[in-house]
C-alpha cells in the first residue's frame, strides 16, 4: 500500500479527551474515531489490526473443533423473556421498537438465540456436540464508557456457545475452550493469565477470565509468580484428547490467580510463598463460562438420548474482546514514540520509507523494492509521500510496524538501506538485493506457535 493512497489522518498533538495511552495512540495513530460515547469507527489502519486479531481467533477456533456462524446484532425481545433475562439485563440493554411496535433490542450477547437455535434444529444425541460462533458487534449501554474501545458501548466481541449431552462432555468443551484461548492469546504476542471470576449476568457457576498485565486495568489482580514463566505459545494440544486437554487446564488452574471479585487475601498468603506474590492491575481480554442448562432448560433445549429419553442441553459460552484487544495489545506493547505491534497483529510487515521523494534514483530503488517485498507476500506500507525525512520517522514509529526498511541517496551510493527494528530500535545497513531476503525471514518467524 502506498501512504500516498493511504488514509493515515495522524494527529500531531494528543488528544485532550485520552486517558490511557492505548487510547491517545489509537487516536493519534488514525486508527478510530469516536462517533459518539463508546461507538466508534475504525479507520484503515485500525481495521488491518482487528481482522489480524480476528483471523488468529478464527485460527484457533477452527482448530479446536468451533464452528463459525452469524448472528444478527437485532434480536427480538420476546427470545430473552423466554429465559428470562429480558427483565433483569436492565438499563444495560438497549431496546429498540419497530414500526409495529415490536419489541426488539441491540444484542448484549447471544445465549438465547443460539440456544433457540440448537433448541429447533438439534434433534439427538448423535447432532451434538456442538461448539458454534460468531464475531459480531455487541451493544451495552455502559454507565461509563471510557478508555476508547477498551471500555466501550458497542464493541466487537468473539462468542462462542458449547453444546453437549451431559455435564461431562460440556467441562470437556469449556476445557478445549480454555487452552484455544490460552494459545490464541499467546500468538497475539500475549501473556494471558487466567483467573477465576464471577460469572455476572451470564451465570453459572464455572468460569475464567483471561487477562493481560497493565497498569490501566480496570481489574486488581494477585496471582502466583509461576503464571510468568509459562510460555503458552509453545503448548502443543490434541483437541481430541480430552484427558489432555483437562492436563493442560489442571497445570493452568493449579497456582493462585484472581481478580478483586473474588480475591482471598487469607488463601493467597498461604498458598503462594510471599516472593512469589504478585500484586497488579489486568484487562480482561477474554471470559468463559460453564452453565449448565441455565437457558436450555427454560428454553426447552434437549435432545433425545441413546436410551431415547429426553436430555436438557449442557451449555458454555466463550468471550474475546476483539476489538478491546486492539487497545489491550498497545497497552502492553508501546514506547514513548508510539505503539509497537507485535507481528502476528501488525497492520502491515513493514514501512518502507522513501528519504528523498522526487530523487530519480531513490525513487527508482524504492519502487523495485516495494514491488520485490510484495511479490515476496510481505505487506509494505510504502511512505511515497514529499514530507520532511523526520515528518516520516516519527509517523512511522507512531503507527509502529514492526520493521522499517530506510532508503535514502547516501546509503543508494553504496547499494544500501537500512532496516530497522521497531522494538529495538536496532539499525543494520543492508544491501539491496539482500533486503527482501532479510524481512522474509523476519516476518515470518515463527511467531511462537505450536
Ligand atoms: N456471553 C459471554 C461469553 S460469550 C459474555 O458476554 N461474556 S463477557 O460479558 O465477559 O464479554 C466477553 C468479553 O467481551 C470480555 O471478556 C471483554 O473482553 C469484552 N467486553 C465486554 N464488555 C466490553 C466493553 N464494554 N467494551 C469492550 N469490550 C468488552
Amino acid at each position: 500500500m502506498r501512504l500516498s493512497r493511504f488514509f493515515l489522518p495522524v494527529l500531531r498533538e494528543d488528544p485532550r479527551e485520552a486517558e490511557i495511552v492505548s487510547h491517545r495512540l489509537m487516536l493519534r495513530a488514525g486508527m478510530i474515531r469516536q462517533e459518539t460515547a463508546g461507538v466508534f469507527s475504525w479507520l484503515p489502519l485500525g481495521h488491518r489490526v482487528l481482522t489480524k486479531i480476528m483471523d488468529i481467533v478464527r485460527e484457533e477456533q477452527a482448530a479446536a473443533g468451533a464452528l463459525e456462524m452469524l448472528m444478527p446484532t437485532i434480536q427480538p425481545a420476546e427470545l430473552w423473556r423466554r429465559s428470562g433475562r429480558y427483565d433483569d439485563y436492565g438499563k444495560e440493554m438497549l431496546r429498540i421498537t419497530d414500526r409495529r411496535d415490536n419489541e426488539l433490542l441491540y444484542g448484549p450477547t447471544n445465549e438465547e438465540m443460539i440456544t433457540a437455535i440448537i433448541a429447533n434444529d438439534v434433534q439427538s444425541y448423535r447432532d451434538l456436540p456442538l461448539n458454534l460462533f460468531h464475531i459480531q458487534w455487541k451493544f451495552r449501554d455502559e454507565i461509563r464508557p471510557r478508555f476508547g474501545v477498551m471500555r466501550g458501548r458497542e464493541f466487537l466481541m468473539k462468542d462462542g456457545y458449547s453444546f453437549d449431552v451431559s455435564e461431562e462432555a460440556g467441562r470437556a468443551a469449556y476445557n478445549r475452550m480454555f487452552v484455544a484461548y490460552l494459545r490464541t492469546f499467546a500468538a497475539m504476542g500475549l501473556k494471558a493469565i487466567p483467573m477465576r471470576a464471577e460469572t455476572g449476568p451470564i451465570g453459572g457457576n464455572l468460569s475464567h477470565e483471561f487477562l493481560i498485565l497493565a497498569d490501566t486495568g480496570e481489574s486488581a489482580v494477585y496471582f502466583d509468580r509461576a503464571f510468568l514463566d509459562k510460555d503458552a505459545a509453545a503448548l502443543q494440544v490434541d483437541y481430541d484428547d480430552d484427558e489432555a486437554v483437562a492436563a493442560i487446564v489442571a497445570d493452568y488452574t493449579a497456582p493462585y490467580a484472581a481478580t478483586d471479585d473474588i480475591h482471598d487475601p487469607a488463601r493467597f498468603e498461604k498458598e503462594v510463598p510471599q516472593e512469589r506474590r504478585v500484586e497488579g492491575r489486568g484487562i480482561e481480554v477474554g471470559h468463559i463460562f460453564f452453565f449448565g442448562d441455565k437457558y436450555s432448560k427454560p428454553m426447552n433445549c434437549t435432545v433425545l438420548g441413546p436410551d431415547g429419553r429426553e436430555v436438557t442441553v449442557q451449555s458454555g459460552s466463550y468471550g474475546i474482546g476483539v476489538s478491546r484487544l486492539a487497545a489491550a495489545i498497545i497497552e502492553a506493547s508501546h514506547d514513548d514514540a508510539g505503539i509497537v505491534w507485535p507481528q502476528p497483529v501488525a497492520p502491515f510487515d513493514l514501512g518502507l520509507i522513501n528519504l528523498r521523494q522526487g530523487d530519480a534514483a531513490t525513487d527508482a530503488a524504492c519502487e523495485t523494492l516495494y514491488e520485490a517485498l510484495r511479490n515476496a507476500g510481505l505487506e509494505v506500507l510504502y511512505d511515497d509521500r514529499a514530507d520532511r525525512a523526520g515528518e516520516k520517522f516519527a509517523r512511522m514509529e507512531l503507527i509502529g510496524l514492526p520493521w522499517q526498511v530506510i532508503v535514502g541517496p547516501r546509503g543508494l551510493k553504496d547499494g544500501k538501506a537500512e532496516v530497522k527494528n521497531r522494538a529495538s530500535g536496532a539499525t543494520q545497513e543492508v544491501s539491496l538485493n539482500a533486503v527482501v531476503a532479510r524481512m522474509l525471514d523476519a516476518c515470518t518467524e515463527p511467531p511462537g506457535r505450536g
